[in-house]
């Protein structure tokens, strides 16, 4: 790319670029808006977020306003009046950034010519009626003009554009054959083919040298996203991806390697008082209790208060996020439990969306029949304190006139209280699913219960809950937000064969609520390599990568049993430390990767603007002072680093290893397996 020398590179503008933005569909999302505050904190308004307009949730998330840069509202003008409609404002965040989004159902009409041109351009060949991949071009075409209208415009600062998986990608091989005079980073999430592959029933990490990536893709009808995703990473200034283990897979399926690793952080808040998630957990428990009662109701013959709740959530891929070992695992743990004698019941929550037809009559009625009880009782209660206040008042001081139960209860609550109870009687066993499901009997999940029959009879120590969608606070049987719901849980279990990142032990973490993930995760393998011990901070970590699958399923099944032999002190304990944890994942420490990664950009795009200005071979580098990693007191003694000097968490093989080198030409990644014969490669 051409360099221009007079723009301002240290006052660069940000653009950053995903399908995501203002429309959430899964982690892109939480990745977006967590990290805007920090962004925000950096470029003030030099920052503007750019998506695509859905007007389903645009207008509640957006507060249209006009572009106080000249150069930014001549562009969009320019591109309104040529017909596309447009929705500049700020984002209704934390951080309140610009965002600007662009209706791709207004550029339709011109899909086809696009279409051709992405054929003469890049060689990229488009199906017909692949919708997600015509949005893709559609979006990715204005993006390109947007940006190319820009810097004809702006031409005294450099410009940075970011841009998010496959999707929001396009842009970037478009303004590269055009000649746009911007930087560009892209970082992927996973790899399509990567996700398809291992949703199959491949030996994926063994062989992922080894795939004719063009073939694979073609048999699974991917071909031209898969060319679209890989253009995007080849024609990126800086590539890169969320953990080292995607670095590895796209190395092998993409065909570059990236830059370096932007692990994905959360926007951590923190109490004023210490313990006050600790409350939130007790609080949110007392919650799902009262769903347990209602949902086992007829059969609720254990023990509340020794009761564990672990859970697993997320989008429903099944092999992907582990969901076979999950329920393969309960079964040994319930087997377990049960040859032990133990008094511990444990409820396990699979929460994942599939296809429905609403709740079932038994789940509904099961909430209904509990809620009619507790009323009952209420009433009951009411006219017992009543008489007994009258009992009291009439004994004009004589405390030898005791009052009996049946002065107390009358027969007609006695009848009430014995219809209610009446209606608790229940021939069937607690039902595993909460919904009717549009495909019971070809639904992998209930398959595998059904194959190891953990169907909630009373002697099973292990209860399972299938429950097909997304939680919400409005939900009529299980009334808690996932947020809520995940604290007030023990054990998030989160056994992923294929996970980039895994933000749901993340986020658990956070919340001091400890996990079991893999080492197949990207969260996973940053956790194992911050954290000398992790399954003492209440982090465990499966072994998924050497071990086999049998071996895999009994580390499992140990990490829950063990789990469930815990006295309420060590759990507290646990909790504590594990949310000790979370300055590890913060975007205060993580943000600065960005940073990073935006810096070798721009000096890739301008060298003269780093180099030379203080004479032969003197470097400016920026300063990233203002958001510097610190390794707060809180975080326990064990986190090991392996780096000498300062310990943050980054440092591990992301861009800052890769700026400290000052190699800007090669991804030198963590301690991902190498094979002999990698080695061999160099
Ligand atoms: C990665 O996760 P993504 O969110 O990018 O996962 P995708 O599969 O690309 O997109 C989410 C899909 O889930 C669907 C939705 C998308 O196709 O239609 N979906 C749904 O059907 N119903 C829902 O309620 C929610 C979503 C990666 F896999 C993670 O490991 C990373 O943590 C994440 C962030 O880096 O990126
Ligand atoms: N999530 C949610 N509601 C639920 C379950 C999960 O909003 O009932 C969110 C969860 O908080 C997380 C995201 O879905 O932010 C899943 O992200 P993850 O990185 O685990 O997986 P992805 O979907 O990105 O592959
Ligand atoms: C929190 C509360 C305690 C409560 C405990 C229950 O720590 O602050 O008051 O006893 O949760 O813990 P458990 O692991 O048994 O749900």
């Amino acid at each position: 790319m051409a360099a221009e020398p007079k723009r301002d590179v240290r006052n660069h503008v940000l653009f950053e670029c995903a399908w995501e933005v203002a429309n959430k569909v899964g982690g892109i999302y939480t990745v977006i808006k967590t990290k805007v505050p920090v962004t925000v904190q950096e470029y003030g308004d030099r920052y503007c977020l750019i998506g695509p307009l859905s007007y389903k949730t645009a207008p509640m998330e957006v507060e249209p306003q006009e572009p106080t840069d000249p150069h930014l509202a001549a562009t969009l003008d320019a591109m309104r009046s040529a017909g596309v409609k447009i929705l500049y404002g700020r984002w209704l965040i934390e951080g309140a950034p610009h965002v600007l989004l662009f209706d791709t159902g207004s550029q339709y009409s011109r899909l086809d010519e696009w279409k051709g041109d992405l054929w003469n351009l890049a060689g990229i060949p488009t199906p017909p009626n692949d919708h997600e991949t015509n949005e893709t071009i559609v979006f990715g075409y204005i993006v390109a003009w947007f940006l190319g209208e820009y810097v004809a415009r702006s031409l005294d600062i450099a410009v940075v554009a970011h841009f998010h998986e496959w999707q929001a990608g396009l842009a970037i091989p478009l303004l590269r054959k055009r000649h746009v005079d911007v930087t560009t980073v892209f970082t992927t999430h996973a790899t399509l083919l990567g996700r398809y592959l291992c949703a199959g029933s491949v030996d994926f990490y063994n062989n992922l040298q080894y795939f004719d990536v063009d073939h694979e893709a073609g048999k699974r009808g991917i071909y031209h996203r898969y060319c679209i995703e890989r253009s995007s990473a080849h024609c990126a200034d800086v590539f890169t991806t969320v953990s080292h283990i995607t670095a590895y897979e796209s190395e092998h399926l993409l065909k570059r390697k990236p830059d370096g690793v932007l692990p994905n952080g959360l926007n951590v808040v923190k109490f004023q008082a210490m313990h006050e998630f600790q409350n939130l957990h007790q609080t949110a428990k007392a919650k799902i209790n009262e769903f347990v009662r209602g949902h086992f109701y007829g059969h609720y013959d254990f023990d509340m208060d020794n009761t564990i709740y672990m859970f697993t959530a997320g989008r429903y891929e099944y092999r992907n996020k582990g969901v076979d070992m999950f329920i393969e695992s309960l079964a040994r743990l319930n087997y377990r439990l049960k040859k032990a004698n133990s008094k511990t019941t444990v409820v396990a929550f699979i929460i994942m969306p599939a296809s429905t037809h609403s709740y079932t009559i038994d789940a509904l009625k099961g909430q209904a029949v509990t809620k009619q009880l507790k009323d009952t009782v209420a009433e009951i209660q009411n006219r017992i304190g009543a008489r007994l206040f009258e009992h009291a008042i009439r004994s004009n001081g004589d405390h030898s006139v005791n009052p009996t139960p049946d002065d107390l209860l009358s027969e007609e609550d006695k009848i009430l209280l014995k219809r209610r109870i009446f209606a608790l009687k229940r021939n069937a066993l607690p039902p595993v699913t909460t919904h009717n499901m549009a495909d019971d009997n070809n639904d992998p999940i209930l398959n595998q219960i059904r194959r190891v029959q953990l169907f909630n009879h009373s002697n099973d120590r292990v209860k399972v809950v299938f429950h097909p969608d997304f939680l919400n606070s409005n939900n009529p049987i299980l009334g808690l937000d996932y947020e809520e719901f995940v604290r007030g849980c023990h054990l998030g279990v989160f056994p992923s064969y294929y996970e980039p990142w895994g933000y749901t032990p993340a986020e658990c973490t956070v919340m001091g609520i400890p996990s079991v993930t893999t080492n197949l995760s990207g969260f996973g393998c940053f956790m194992q390599d911050l954290i000398e011990r992790p399954q003492d901070e209440g982090c465990y970590i499966v072994d998924r990568r050497s071990a086999s699958v049998e071996d895999s399923v009994n580390q499992l099944t140990e990490h829950m049993f063990t789990f469930c032999a815990k006295t309420r002190r060590q759990r507290i304990n646990q909790r504590n430390r594990v949310e000790r944890l979370s300055p590890l994942l913060d975007w205060k420490n993580l943000g600065i990767e960005y940073s990073k990664a935006r810096q070798l950009a721009l000096r890739r795009a301008y060298p003269d603007a780093f180099y030379g200005a203080g004479g032969e071979g003197e470097e400016e580098e920026f300063e990233f002072s203002s958001m510097e990693r610190v390794i707060p007191n809180s975080v326990p003694a064990s986190p090991r680093f392996r780096m000498t000097g300062i310990a943050t968490p980054g440092d591990m093989g992301t861009l800052t290893e890769e700026m400290q080198a000052l190699n800007t030409s090669d991804y030198r990644g963590g301690h991902w397996p190498v094979t002999e014969e990698d080695e061999e490669e160099g």
